[in-house]
C-alpha cells in the first residue's frame, strides 16, 4: 500500500483467511464504523446503543432490499480503545467466501472503503499506539515459522525491542550532552569531554549493538529455517535419510544405484527449527544423459545450503572418489554421516580411521535399523545454532533493524577514531553520535521515509 494516511476514511476488510471454518470476521475502522453497522445490523434485542466492549447478537439486513443476509454477532470497540485507536467494528460472521463477500459489500455501499494490506496495522502506528518494530513484530507473528520465532515476534510486539533501542539512545544522548557542553567550552573541551570515559561509554553501547546484530543472526534461523542438502555417492542411503527425518516415504528408495535423479525439498522441523530438506543425486561420472543433469543439480544445491550432510557407506572401503567427493563438500558447512553400521560385513573401522585423518567429525547411524538418529538431529541442531544450547534470545532485531543498527555502529566506531586522536574535535564527536541517534530511531519508525514504511506494511495481508 501507499503509506498515507486518509483518516477521514472508514477502512474495512475481511479479517479472517479464506477457505472453509466456523466464522469469519469482517473488521471497519474509522469515524463512521458505529453508524455502518447501525445501518445493517438488527439486534435480536433492540437496545438504545450499542455498548461499547461488548458483544451483541442480531442479524445483518441490506435496508434497501430488507433481504436478510446472515446472523451474526457484532462487537463495537470506541476509539482510543481498539486496535487502530479509532472507532472500531467488528462482524462475526458465519464464514464462507461468499458469505463473508456479501457483507463486506454492504458495508462498503454503505460508505466504508475497502482496506489496503496492512492499513489498520498502519493506522495503529500513525496513530501512535504501536512504534515500528511492534507493527513488524504483528506481521512476524501472522507468519511465524516455528514456535521459537513466535515467541521472539511476541517479545518483540509487547515492547523488548523497543525498551532496548530507547535505552541505547537515552545512552547516546547523555554522551552527546558532554560532547556539547565542550562545544560550549572550547577553552576546557578535554577536560569536559573526558576521552578515556567518553571511550569506555562508547565501547560499552558498541558492544550492546554487536550483541544485537548477533542475535539477529540467531534469530534468522528460526525465523526463516535453514536448507539442509543431503548429499553423497549413489546407493548410499540419502533418500532413505530424507524419508526416516520426514517420518514418511517421500523419496523413492531402491538398491539401484542412481535412483534419485532430481533433487526432492520438504519442510520438516528438527527441534524446532524449520528445516527444508534436500534429498539430491548421488553424485558420480556417469554418460547417462539424465543423471548427468541430476548430479549437476545436486552441486548446485550445496550453494544454497547451511549444512550439507555427507553421507557415506559403512558398506564399502573409502576409495579415490570418496576423497574426490569430500573435496567437492568441504567448502562448505558441513557433516559426515556414515550410514548402513547395521551390515555385519562393514569398514567402520576403515572410515573412521579415514575421516579422522582429515580431521572430521562424524556421526555413525543406520537408518535400516533407526540406529543414531537422534543424535544426528542434535548434531544437526548443533552445527546449525554454533553452541548448540538453544538460546533464550531475549531481543532480536529484524533485517531492517539489523541493517539500521549496524548503520549505528559505524557512526560510533567513527566516533571512537576521532577520540583516539590527540585534539578530538568535539563537533565530529557530536555529529556521528547525532546521526547513530537518527539511526536507531528509524528502527521504531520516527524517521522513517515513505519507502520504508511502503516496504513494511505491503508485506501484511488485508484485514491486518
Ligand atoms: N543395511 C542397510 N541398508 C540401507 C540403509 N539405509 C539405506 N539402505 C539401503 O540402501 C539402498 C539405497 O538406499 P537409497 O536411500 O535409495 O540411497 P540413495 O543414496 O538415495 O541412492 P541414489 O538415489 O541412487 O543416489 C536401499 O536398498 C536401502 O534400503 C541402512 O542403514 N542399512
Ligand atoms: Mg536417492
Amino acid at each position: 500500500m501507499k503509506p498515507k494516511f486518509y483518516p477521514e476514511d472508514t477502512i474495512a476488510a475481511i479479517a479472517t483467511p479464506p477457505g472453509r471454518g466456523a466464522i469469519g470476521v469482517i473488521k471497519i475502522s474509522g469515524d463512521q464504523a458505529l453508524s455502518i453497522l447501525e445501518k445493517i445490523f438488527q439486534p435480536k434485542k433492540p437496545k438504545p446503543f450499542l455498548e461499547s466492549h461488548r458483544f451483541h447478537y442480531g442479524y445483518i439486513k441490506d435496508r434497501e432490499s430488507n433481504e436478510f443476509i446472515d446472523e451474526v454477532l457484532v462487537v463495537y470497540m470506541k476509539k482510543p480503545y481498539s486496535y487502530t485507536r479509532e472507532d472500531v467494528v467488528e462482524i462475526h460472521a458465519h464464514s464462507g467466501f461468499f458469505n463473508l463477500k456479501r457483507v463486506l459489500e454492504l458495508v462498503l455501499k454503505e460508505g466504508a472503503r475497502a482496506a489496503e494490506p496492512g492499513e489498520f496495522t498502519f493506522r495503529a502506528f500513525i496513530n501512535g499506539r504501536i512504534d515500528l518494530a511492534q507493527a513488524e513484530a504483528i506481521e512476524e507473528i501472522v507468519s511465524a515459522k516455528s514456535e521459537i520465532s513466535l515467541n521472539l515476534a511476541i517479545k518483540n510486539l509487547s515492547g523488548k525491542l523497543s525498551e532496548k533501542i530507547n535505552l541505547l539512545r537515552e545512552n547516546l544522548l547523555s554522551i552527546l550532552a558532554q560532547v556539547e557542553a565542550a562545544i560550549d567550552f572550547p577553552e576546557e573541551d578535554i577536560e569536559i569531554m573526558n576521552p578515556p570515559e567518553l571511550k569506555r561509554l562508547l565501547e560499552e553501547n558498541i558492544d550492546e549493538l554487536n550483541r544485537l546484530i548477533e542475535n539477529y543472526r540467531e534469530g534468522k534461523i528460526y525465523r526463516e529455517g535453514i536448507s539442509l542438502v543431503i548429499s553423497g555417492k549413489p546407493n548410499v542411503g540419502k533418500s532413505s535419510l530424507m524419508n526416516i527425518l520426514l517420518k514418511e516415504e517421500r523419496a523413492i528408495v531402491t538398491p539401484i544405484p542412481g535412483t534419485t535423479r532430481d533433487f526432492l525439498e520438504e519442510e520438516v522441523y528438527i527441534k524446532g527449527l524449520p528445516v527444508k530438506l534436500i534429498d539430491t543425486a548421488g553424485l558420480r561420472e556417469t554418460e547417462d544423459l539424465v543423471e548427468k543433469m541430476g548430479v549437476e543439480r545436486a552441486i548446485e544445491k550445496l550453494k544454497e545450503a547451511d549444512l550439507v550432510l555427507l553421507l557415506v557407506d559403512a558398506g564399502s572401503k573409502p576409495t579415490k572418489e570418496d576423497t574426490h567427493i569430500y573435496n567437492i563438500i568441504k567448502p562448505y558447512n558441513h557433516l559426515i554421516v556414515i550410514n548402513k553400521v547395521d551390515l555385519s560385513m562393514n569398514f567402520l573401522e576403515d572410515w573412521r580411521e579415514f575421516l579422522k585423518s582429515l580431521n572430521e567429525e562424524f556421526v555413525e547411524i543406520s537408518v535400516k535399523e533407526h540406529q543414531g538418529i537422534d543424535l544426528l538431529t542434535q548434531r544437526i541442531f548443533d552445527k546449525i545454532t554454533h553452541n548448540g544450547i538453544p538460546q533464550v534470545l531475549e531481543v532480536v532485531p529484524n533485517l531492517r533493524q539489523k541493517i539500521a543498527l549496524e548503520k549505528a555502529k559505524g557512526h560510533l566506531l567513527l566516533a571512537l577514531e576521532e577520540l583516539k586522536k590527540e585534539e578530538p574535535l568535539a563537533e565530529i564527536l557530536a555529529m556521528e553520535l547525532r546521526e547513530a541517534f537518527s539511526d536507531l530511531a528509524e528502527i521504531l519508525g520516527e524517521v522513517s521515509t515513505e519507502d520504508v514504511l511502503s516496504d513494511i506494511f505491503s508485506r501484511f495481508c488485508i484485514g491486518k
